[in-house]
């Protein structure tokens, strides 16, 4: 059952009191490789060898910073992010060693997500408002809410799947930072703030067709 709250566990913690802060509704799918439906597929993080240029990236958009490419798992370096619990994406990934950070400039998005592995509570996502303004959204924070854990867990259902963002103004950009090793990331997907017809129909089929597993909070984000 899919559901929406304005969340009484996000009250718990201190970013409830950030009486102007932004909020974003948080969906996380464990194991949920593909993009959301209505989402277009942004980058899949194949090719390279560099982040500059990886084989294919939607127009409009533009991937900088320190990032590796990789593919497979080294013991304390990158974990191949979890598609089951038994089982790891094979394709190549993007992974951010501690103190890396990598940013997507973006068109204006009305929400984005991705594929993260083993999400740490030193992983974070910053968000470029289309208003100029910052919001940040730590592991910490995300392993506060429901069905989710930020614990480095390199095969669990709540640390391994898919992570989408929905805003209530448009974004157009973020910044994804590790403060330890690693983040890994794979396939990005989003929806435009302005979408095409055709899209909504697609999103609107989407609500109707999303399983048992979705769950859902709106969360406050923290100024950066
Ligand atoms: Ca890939
Ligand atoms: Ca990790």
């Amino acid at each position: 059952m899919k559901f929406r709250v304005l969340s009484a566990l996000a009250c718990a913690s201190a970013f409830c009191f950030a009486a102007s802060a932004a909020q974003a509704d948080v969906t996380f799918i464990g194991y949920q490789t593909a993009p959301n439906a209505g989402e277009t597929l942004v980058t899949d993080f194949e090719g390279g060898p560099t982040l500059g240029d990886v084989t294919f990236l939607l127009p409009g958009y533009t991937l900088s910073g320190d990032g590796l490419l990789f593919t497979g798992s080294v013991y304390g370096v990158s974990a191949a992010p979890a598609t089951s619990a038994t089982t790891k994406d094979t394709t190549q990934y993007l992974t951010l060693q501690r103190g890396d950070m990598v940013t997507l400039d973006t068109p204006l998005l009305k929400s984005i997500s991705f594929y993260i592995g083993s999400l740490d509570r030193f992983n974070s996502f910053t968000f470029h408002l289309a208003d100029g303004t910052t919001e940040v959204v730590t592991g910490a924070i995300l392993a506060a809410l429901p069905g989710m854990d930020a614990n480095g867990s390199q095969t669990g259902f709540t640390s391994n799947g898919r992570l989408t963002f929905t805003f209530d103004s448009s974004i157009d950009g973020i910044d994804f930072a590790s403060g330890g090793n690693s983040l890994e990331i794979g396939d990005i997907a989003a929806v435009s703030a302005v979408p095409e017809p055709a899209a909504w129909a697609m999103m609107i089929l989407g609500f109707g067709g999303v399983g048992g597993l979705v769950r859902k909070r709106r969360v406050w984000l923290a100024p950066a």
